[in-house]
């Protein structure tokens, strides 16, 4: 499968640590499984994944000046985790397609899928208690936290789903469970692992949440602008599953600031016929844009942050991380 999904650029800046992840993930998969069991992992784990999250862990190991080879089970625990929620949450979402090829329940049906996701944590485990004293005992507890909270967050986002208003401070928060709490994770490991003190790590944790928020707020809008094929998967699915997502509350901020618009807009994205006609209205209302501008308000945040911990130079990974997913279209 192809394995690269980076411009070419971003590929040269992480040649060193981009291969040793691959490497690193494809050993997890232990030749003793049952085969029923190993192929859909290793299938799973050759799909194209851009590896956002053992990349910050490895980079923010390497911006406290620590040796990343080391951190790299760390990293892969953080990776399995993240393949995990994604087999899960296609299951929940009945979602068919996962980085451009079908979705492992598809492939191999719930029930086989459902035990990939939890070969995976243990899988993770295995890597992370590989992390050596004294940053095993707060590695494990971070880990932990962390899957405690993304269940929080996807439990939050399954309950408004239900539910007809959502305000943005909640959203705000269901999102900082379901998806920056890993990126926190990812970033607080690769700081442990590298010897940072007490108070940089908790710095590289908020780079971590913050580029977590602002990454779930484009995903919100990548499911509406992006092209399906370089997203790899179709658009629109939240729309069709009558989702609350950044790009709804927006939607629902922008009219209540513009009364007259509701004689020609519908209050409500369910309320459109079609994907098509609630996605131009988007367009026209300047909805795209404002969504946009707080993923960036977002990202800044992250370069604030991160300039506590280290020069904000070409040469510091996480830079180059955040400039990478500022310009995402998939
Ligand atoms: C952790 C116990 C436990 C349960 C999991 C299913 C679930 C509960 C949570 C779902 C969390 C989820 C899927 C959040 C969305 C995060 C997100 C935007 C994922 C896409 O990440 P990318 O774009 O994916 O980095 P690739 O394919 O590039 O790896």
């Amino acid at each position: 499968m192809e394995a690269s999904v980076f411009p070419v650029s971003f590929r040269e800046r992480f040649q060193n640590l981009l291969p040793a992840i691959d490497r690193a993930l494809q050993a997890t998969v232990l030749p003793h499984l049952p085969e029923n069991l190993r192929q859909p992992i290793e299938y799973f784990l050759s799909l194209p994944g851009k590896k956002i999250r053992p990349l910050l862990t490895l980079s923010a190991c390497e911006v406290v000046r620590g040796e990343w080879a080391p951190a790299l089970p760390a990293a892969i625990a953080v990776e399995l985790f993240h393949d995990f929620t994604l087999i899960h949450d296609d299951i929940m979402d009945q979602d068919a397609l996962r980085r451009g090829y079908p979705s492992l329940h598809v492939k191999y049906g719930d029930s086989l899928a459902i035990l990939v996701g939890d070969a995976l944590i243990g899988l993770a485990y295995q890597q992370l208690m590989k992390v050596p004293a004294p940053a095993l005992e707060p590695a494990t507890r971070i880990f932990t936290e962390a899957l405690v909270k993304v269940c929080e967050g996807q439990a939050l986002d399954k309950a408004f789903e239900s539910r007809q208003t959502v305000s943005v401070e909640e959203y705000l928060d269901m999102i900082g469970k379901k998806t920056a709490w890993l990126f926190r994770a990812a970033c607080a490991l690769g700081g442990i692992c590298g010897g940072g003190n007490e108070k940089t790590v908790h710095r590289l944790a908020e780079f971590g949440f913050h580029l977590g928020l602002a990454f779930q707020i484009q995903d919100d809008l990548l499911d509406v602008i992006a092209d399906p094929r370089q997203l790899g998967k179709e658009v629109g699915s939240d729309f069709r599953m009558d989702k609350k997502t950044y790009v709804t509350l927006k939607y629902q901020a922008v009219l209540a600031e513009r009364p007259e618009a509701t004689r020609t807009y519908p209050a409500q994205a369910a309320d459109y016929p079609h994907f098509d006609a609630f996605r131009q209205a988007l367009q026209e209302l300047g909805v795209v844009e404002a969504v946009q501008a707080d993923a960036d308000f977002y990202l800044r945040r992250t370069q604030e942050l991160l300039s506590t911990v280290a020069p904000l130079e070409e040469a510091n990974p996480l830079s180059a991380i955040t400039r990478f997913l500022e310009h995402r279209q998939y």
